[in-house]
């Protein structure tokens, strides 16, 4: 349809995103240099002739001009109409079929794929069109981000010709939000969609959200955690989820909802959930009615059923592809989907059964089902086959189901990656699971991300979906860094064969701007990240060797061993590994195509990064890269911690060219990851020693020179306890200040006069905010509060943290003290001091006494 006039008022982008807001995430818009975008012979058009009139196209409108706006201080007019059109530089804005209706000569023959865009410059005599063009209304707000990206990059639009479309059309976000604005894994603050048990009053936060999600292309989420409250789809909840849908559908993202498979009980007041009993398919049928009826561009469910004590099919012998189907015949009137999720396992598995394996379960509960499920159900699959840890091999249910849509569930919020707190890009991990080959077919590329876009077999109503959890905080994500893995799901979604370095430096760019030093600095402190966390976590596939049953996020190596969860490592004093063979394991990886089994069933020519993933291996065994198994987890978890602490200074280098505030908030997480690396180092490399008896050749491991331990300090008021798990604290112990009035712990320094850096490892429990000071001869020369909310009240692997005071002269015979006084329930707890030779150019001032 050709627009005749309607423009929409600019406030609607311009209130999500004011100048230097961290809420605009890569959407910042900075000024660029006009003539590396538009050159010589080229110029800035000055009007915008918008051919469609639809909420989603006015969006569209909107961005553009306030993108160049900002960028290119050029203010746009908007054309009444097609006819009155006298400008010669124009920005022309439509689907194809509104230009080819416009000016038939620009038809192009060979259409735009679904949601796709083409833009080009096209010189016609004076004038000089600048196209944006989509397939759809969609592909029309993609085609003007993707302008808009190009400008922020400072690329010529000379010669001006691109053409994209979305490599598969699911490419959702999941939120595992709660009712009650908790967010499950999500370490960002409250919700942005829900509170108190409803859709949240302001929800002033959700356009600003959509628009992050559809510049990179996103169409879909899903607001609520698939663990779902049945109560949500009850009438007056689902009327306020229309509003949510309401601001989403202006972005083109359709809202869908998790849903709980036994609401036809639970809510609808019938005696059974048993999806093929016919008052449930009725129940269904009428509920999925009543959604579109208040939500016209609903999405669909997605359906987590059967796993980890939710309720689902199982429980009346009904299969997963007959629930799916139950909901599927629903929606498919309405054109929605069911996303049903591979992620059912038994959680009760025994220990003790050598041949048990949790990895199993995708595979063994659907395989099976194959070519059962309707046209409109994607199997959502975890990109591995046991739960998001920090190296897993692909699932070998992505090449298990050749007759089905699929989609892989990737996780953008960093549970078992450092939860936010650490440093994790996590790009580069999902393209190893995306570029692995499963050798499903002679014929095909059968790499996963060929399945999940049909290119393999042919079931292209699938694709990708990413847990995102955002919150309320201003930078959605929590570290500020974290937010280029959403841009870069919502990228390899999009394309999944763009490169983990391409997607980097342009969320760079547009983050930051163009600066060179800036983008190589920041590219590659991201590219080297996921790197850096696993070398001081989880080795050679053993998993993330987190509290597994509790929190996941600081080191608790025991924690995934005997109980019925199924991440086991398995190791004890003679070697480390699951055994997943065919021969003598669990036989998981016959589950993989007979070449790609191969592969890992030989120990020759399983990749060492895996081995312990499908192997059991004595210490001593050495890896290709010539190492013994053991020497490598001491020597890994140095270098990483190592280079975790060399991340500090790379970022400190930008500190003229970071926003100040984006700045200090990167700093002070990059120091709390360094100290929280030596934490993990020092729990991973000490247990390993304990439980294998095995010396570090280097002889690091459990030698520490420069480290006073706080049992062994002169106590005033503290006194010594033991830690759970021994090995998150130094030597097991720390000291603990019952006293209200303060507690102190002193040493006599010992070693010769100079420049030290004095490090005091302490315990920051959630439920306190002690107070602490570090004196020299009395001289107070630091104090801070421990007033960090980790996840833990306990001493423990999340809680322990590290302070450091650079650049501190001390003499020998000084009196080094700490003084800790508690707060709340937080003793103060203390666990050593450890002072090493200062890199530090300048002494710090005793800041405290100067006062
Ligand atoms: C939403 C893991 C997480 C759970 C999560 C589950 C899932 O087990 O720890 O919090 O539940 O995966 O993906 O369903």
């Amino acid at each position: 349809m050709l627009a005749g006039a309607a423009v929409r008022a600019l406030g609607a982008v311009d209130e999500v995103r004011r100048p230097a807001d961290p809420q605009a995430a890569w959407l910042t818009y900075s000024s660029v240099d006009a003539h590396h975008v538009f050159p010589v012979g080229t110029s800035v058009p000055d009007t915008m002739l918008m051919l469609g009139v639809s909420e989603i196209e006015a969006s569209a409108r909107d961005e553009l001009q306030l993108g160049l706006r900002l960028m290119l201080h050029r203010v746009l007019r908007v054309a009444a109409s097609a006819d009155s059109l006298q400008a010669n530089d124009v920005l022309v804005v439509g689907t194809e079929e509104e230009i080819a209706e416009w000016k038939p000569s620009l038809k192009i023959a060979k259409p735009l794929g679904p949601e796709g865009f083409r833009l080009r410059r096209v010189v016609a005599g004076k004038k000089t069109w600048l196209i944006v063009e989509g397939a759809d209304e969609r592909g029309v707000l993609y085609g003007a981000f993707a302008l808009l990206r190009l400008i922020a990059e400072e690329r010529s639009l000379a010669g001006l010709n691109v053409v994209e479309a979305p490599s598969a059309p699911v490419r959702w976000t999941n939120e595992w939000d709660n009712p009650d604005g908790s967010i499950e894994r999500g370490y960002a603050g409250r919700s942005i969609f829900f509170d108190q048990g409803a859709v949240r009053g302001d929800i002033s936060r959700i356009a600003g959200y959509a628009r992050l999600l559809a510049s990179v292309g996103i169409n879909g989420c899903t607001i609520n955690n698939v663990n779902a409250d049945a109560k949500l789809l009850q009438a007056e909840n689902l009327r306020e989820i229309a509003r949510v849908s309401a601001i989403f559908r202006t972005y083109g993202v359709r809202l869908s909802l998790a849903i709980d498979m036994s609401s036809p009980q639970s809510i609808g007041g019938l005696t059974t959930f048993d999806p093929l009993a016919p008052e449930v398919v009725a129940w269904w049928k009428e509920k999925i009615d009543e959604i579109y009826s208040v939500i016209p561009n609903f999405g669909g469910v997605v359906i987590k059923a059967d796993s980890e004590g939710r309720p689902g099919p199982s429980q009346y012998g009904r299969t997963p592809a007959e629930a799916a189907n139950v909901l599927a015949r629903a929606l498919k009137p309405h054109g929605g989907v069911v996303l049903y999720r591979g992620f059912v396992y038994n959680h009760h598995l025994d220990w003790k059964d050598a041949k048990a394996d949790r990895a199993r379960a995708g595979y063994d509960n659907f395989h099976e089902l194959d070519g059962k499920f309707d046209d409109n159900v994607i199997v959502q699959i975890k990109h591995g086959p046991i739960d998001f840890q920090v190296r897993e091999p692909g699932s070998p249910l992505f090449a298990g189901l050749q007759k089905t849509n699929e989609a892989i569930e990737l996780q953008i919020t960093q549970e078992y990656t450092g939860q936010q707190r650490h440093l994790v890009y996590l790009v580069p991990m999902w393209k190893e699971a995306l570029d692995t080959d499963m050798r499903a077919s002679a014929k095909t590329p059968s790499r996963v991300q060929d399945i999940v876009t049909g290119k393999t077999f042919g079931q292209a109503g699938g694709g990708f979906v990413g847990v995102a959890n955002v919150g309320l905080d201003d930078y959605w994500l929590g570290h500020p860094l974290a937010l280029a893995n959403l841009y870069g799901f919502g990228r390899l979604a999009w394309d999944p064969a763009l490169t983990s370095a391409t997607i980097v430096d342009e969320w760079t760019r547009l983050t930051f701007g163009n600066d060179p030093q800036v983008r190589s600095v920041i590219d590659s402190m991201q590219l080297n990240s996921w790197h850096i966390y696993e070398e001081y976590t989880g080795p050679l596939g053993a998993g993330t060797l987190t509290d597994i049953i509790g929190i996941h996020y600081g080191p608790g190596i025991e924690s995934s061993e005997r109980n019925g969860w199924g991440q086991w490592h398995r190791a004890d004093q003679d070697g480390v590994g699951m055994d997943r063979t065919v021969a003598t394991g669990t036989g998981y990886i016959g589950q993989y195509p007979a070449a790609l089994a191969a592969k890992y069933e030989s120990l020759k020519t399983c990749p060492d990064e895996l081995l312990l993933f499908m192997h059991h291996v004595p210490y001593d065994y050495r890896l290709h890269s010539g190492k013994t198994v053991i020497q490598h987890i001491y020597d890994t978890h140095y270098a990483g911690a190592a280079a975790a602490a060399a991340q500090v200074g790379a970022w400190e280098s930008l500190e003229d060219k970071i926003p100040e505030r984006t700045y200090f908030e990167v700093l002070r997480r990059l120091r709390y990851q360094a100290g929280h690396a030596v934490v993990w180092r020092d729990a991973v490399a000490e247990w390993f020693h304990e439980t294998s008896g095995v010396d570090d050749h280097l002889e690091r491991v459990d030698k520490h020179p420069n480290r006073i331990e706080a049992e062994a300090m002169e106590l005033t008021g503290y006194a010594p306890v033991a830690v759970m798990p021994w090995e998150t604290a130094s030597e097991g112990r720390a000291v603990v200040c019952k006293g209200l009035g303060g507690c102190s712990a002193s040493s006599t320094f010992a070693r010769p006069d100079g420049w030290y850096d004095v490090a005091v490892q302490y315990f920051d429990l959630r439920n306190g905010a002690s107070r602490f000071t570090l004196q020299v001869n009395g001289t107070a020369i630091d104090e801070w509060t421990a007033d960090d909310v980790l996840p833990s009240d306990k001493m423990d692997g999340h809680t322990a943290t590290r302070h450091v005071v650079s650049g501190v002269a001390l003499h020998k015979g000084d009196t080094i003290r700490v003084i800790g006084a508690p707060e709340g329930e937080e003793p103060a707890p203390l666990d050593y001091l450890e002072i090493t030779s200062s890199s530090a150019s300048r002494p710090v001032r005793a800041r405290v006494a100067a006062r």
